[in-house]
C-alpha cells in the first residue's frame, strides 16, 4: 500500500461523518419515483384562481350563484402563458372545479358549467384553451379539482363519489398530459346538509391509471405535500419524506410543522409544495389591485421555498376580462428579470474542486468535477471540498444540489471562505434536497469550502453554483 493511501485511510477514519439517527444503509433509504423526480425539476408554476367568484368578488362562491355571471369578454390564455414564462414559471394550474362547483370545461356529469353560460354561447372550454396555450408555450398543465362541491345535488351520498371520479376521469383523459392533480383540503357540508366521505384511493388509482406521470397534491400526497401554510414557505430544514399513517386530509391532515419539515426518516417520499397568491386573495378582486406582491417579495418566498428544497407555485388570477391584469404581470416580469439577474452567471461552472480529508475522499478525486459542470444529473460522492475560482471574486449566493435519486441525505452543512490565511464561516445550513439557495453578505474570496456535518448515508451533491451579489 502506498504511503498516500494508508494516509487517506487514516484520515478518512479519524474526520468520518456524523450520520444522522437509522437508517444508515442507502439501501434503506426512501427514493422518488422518476415521475417525482421530473416534478421536482418543474420548480416553479403559477396557479390560477378563476370561475364564478372572479365575477362576484367572493372568495368561496356558495354554489347557488347563476351560470349566467361567467362571461369574460376577453379571455386570451396565450397572454396567461406569456406571463408565465416571463416569470420563469414551468407550468401551470388551474381551477377546473372551485367549491362551488361551477366546471370551467362542459362535464357530461353537471349542469352547473361553461356550457350552461353566455360565455362563447355555450361552446367555451377554458381548460381546452389552456391547455393548448401550454403545449404552444412549453408549458405543463395541471388541474385543481376541488373534491368539496357546493353546488352538486349529490354531494354527500355515495353517488357523488362516482360523479368526482366521473368529472376527474374527464380531466385526466380529455387535455393531454397532466404534470399535477390539486387536491385542496377544504371540507364541509353539502347543499343536502350532508359531509362526504370521499373514496380517494379510488380517484388516485384513477390518476394512475390514466395520468401515472401526474403528481397528486394533498396534505399527505401521495406525490407531493402542502408546506403547511399559504404564504409559500417551507421550513429552513425539509425534508422531502413523511410518515402519513394515521393521517387524511384537511382537518385530519398531518400538524402543520410537520407538514413544514417533512419527517428526517419519513416512510414515503412525499416532499414539499409552497401555496401562495400574488395577492391577499386567490381570486381576483378589483380593490386588491394595489395589493399585489412586489418583484422583491416575490423573490423572498423564492428564496424561502425552491431555495429550501420546495416546489413553489404561484396564484396569478386572471380578471373578469379573462387575462392577467397589468399590475400582476409587471410583478411577475420584474421578478423573472430578478431571478435572471441573480443566476445568471454561474462563477463555478468549469472550475476546480479537491477535497478536503473528511468523509471519504476516494470517489469525490475522480468525480468532483462533476459539481461544476452546470449539470443536475451528474453527481459525486462527498464530504467536504474546496472550490477554487481561480481569482478572488466576490459573491454572496451558493446554490448546492443533492442528487434525490438516491434519496435525500444530508442534514447539516458549512460553508467558509479562505481569507487572510485562514478559513472563515459564512454560512450554515441544515438539509439540501432538491435546491439550497444560501445568501449572506457578500464577500471576496478565491476559495470556498463546503463541509457536510450530519449525513443519513454518504452524502452525493449533484452541483454546487456560485452567484456575485447584484
Ligand atoms: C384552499 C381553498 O379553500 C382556497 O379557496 C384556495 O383554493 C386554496 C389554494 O386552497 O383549500
Amino acid at each position: 500500500m502506498r504511503q498516500s493511501s494508508v494516509f487517506l485511510l487514516l484520515a478518512s477514519a479519524l474526520f468520518s461523518l456524523p450520520a444522522l439517527a437509522q437508517p444508515r444503509s442507502s439501501q434503506d433509504l426512501v427514493k422518488p419515483s422518476a415521475a417525482q423526480l421530473a416534478w421536482h425539476d418543474t420548480e416553479f408554476y403559477l396557479f390560477f384562481h378563476f370561475g364564478p367568484n372572479t365575477f362576484t368578488n367572493l372568495e368561496w362562491g356558495h354554489g347557488t350563484e347563476a351560470e349566467d355571471l361567467f362571461n369574460p369578454s376577453g379571455l386570451d390564455a396565450d397572454q396567461w402563458c406569456r406571463v408565465a414564462k416571463q416569470a420563469g414559471a414551468r407550468g401551470v394550474v388551474i381551477t377546473a372545479k372551485h367549491h362551488d362547483g361551477f366546471c370551467l370545461w362542459p362535464s357530461a356529469y353537471s349542469t352547473h358549467t361553461v356550457r350552461e353560460s353566455p360565455w362563447k354561447n355555450g361552446k367555451g372550454d377554458v381548460l381546452r384553451e389552456l391547455s393548448d396555450a401550454c403545449r404552444r408555450h412549453g408549458l405543463k398543465f395541471g388541474v385543481y379539482l376541488s373534491p368539496w362541491d357546493r353546488n352538486h345535488p349529490e354531494y354527500g351520498t355515495p353517488t357523488y363519489n362516482d360523479v368526482y371520479a366521473n368529472t376527474l376521469t374527464e380531466l385526466l383523459t380529455g387535455y393531454g398530459e397532466l404534470f399535477e392533480v390539486w387536491w385542496d383540503g377544504a371540507n364541509a357540508e353539502g347543499p343536502n346538509g350532508k359531509k362526504q366521505a370521499y373514496d380517494f384511493r379510488r380517484f388516485e388509482k384513477l390518476v394512475a391509471q390514466y395520468q401515472p406521470n401526474a403528481i397528486i397534491f394533498s396534505d399527505i400526497g401521495p406525490g407531493c405535500r402542502w408546506a403547511g401554510n399559504e404564504q409559500g414557505t417551507v421550513n429552513e430544514t425539509n425534508w422531502c419524506t413523511l410518515d402519513t399513517a394515521g393521517f387524511g386530509r384537511g382537518a385530519t391532515g398531518p400538524p402543520a410543522d410537520t407538514l413544514q419539515r417533512g419527517n428526517a426518516n419519513g416512510a414515503h417520499w412525499i416532499p414539499a409544495e409552497c401555496d401562495v397568491s400574488i395577492r391577499p386573495g386567490w381570486f381576483y378582486h378589483p380593490e386588491e389591485d394595489d395589493r399585489v406582491k412586489t418583484p422583491d417579495q416575490l423573490f423572498d418566498i423564492y428564496l424561502k421555498s425552491v431555495g429550501r428544497g420546495a416546489n413553489l407555485i404561484l396564484n396569478v388570477p386572471p380578471d373578469r376580462r379573462g387575462r392577467i391584469h397589468p399590475r400582476d404581470s409587471a410583478a411577475l416580469a420584474g421578478f423573472g428579470k430578478k431571478i435572471h439577474r441573480v443566476f445568471g452567471r454561474n462563477l463555478a461552472q468549469g472550475k476546480k474542486i479537491r477535497p478536503e480529508f473528511q468523509g471519504s475522499p476516494l470517489a469525490p478525486i475522480r468525480f468532483l468535477h462533476q459539481l461544476t459542470d452546470n449539470d443536475a444529473y451528474t453527481w459525486s460522492e462527498t464530504g467536504a471540498f474546496v472550490l477554487d475560482l481561480r481569482r478572488k471574486k466576490q459573491f454572496n449566493t451558493i446554490v448546492l444540489q443533492e442528487y434525490l435519486p438516491e434519496g435525500q441525505r444530508v442534514g447539516a452543512f458549512r460553508v467558509d471562505v479562505w481569507q487572510n490565511g485562514d478559513w472563515r464561516e459564512i454560512a450554515r445550513g441544515t438539509t439540501i434536497g432538491h435546491k439550497k439557495i444560501v445568501r449572506f453578505d457578500p464577500v471576496k474570496a478565491r476559495k470556498i469550502r463546503i463541509s457536510v456535518l450530519e449525513t443519513r448515508a454518504k452524502a452525493l451533491l449533484s452541483e454546487v453554483q456560485v452567484f456575485k451579489s447584484e
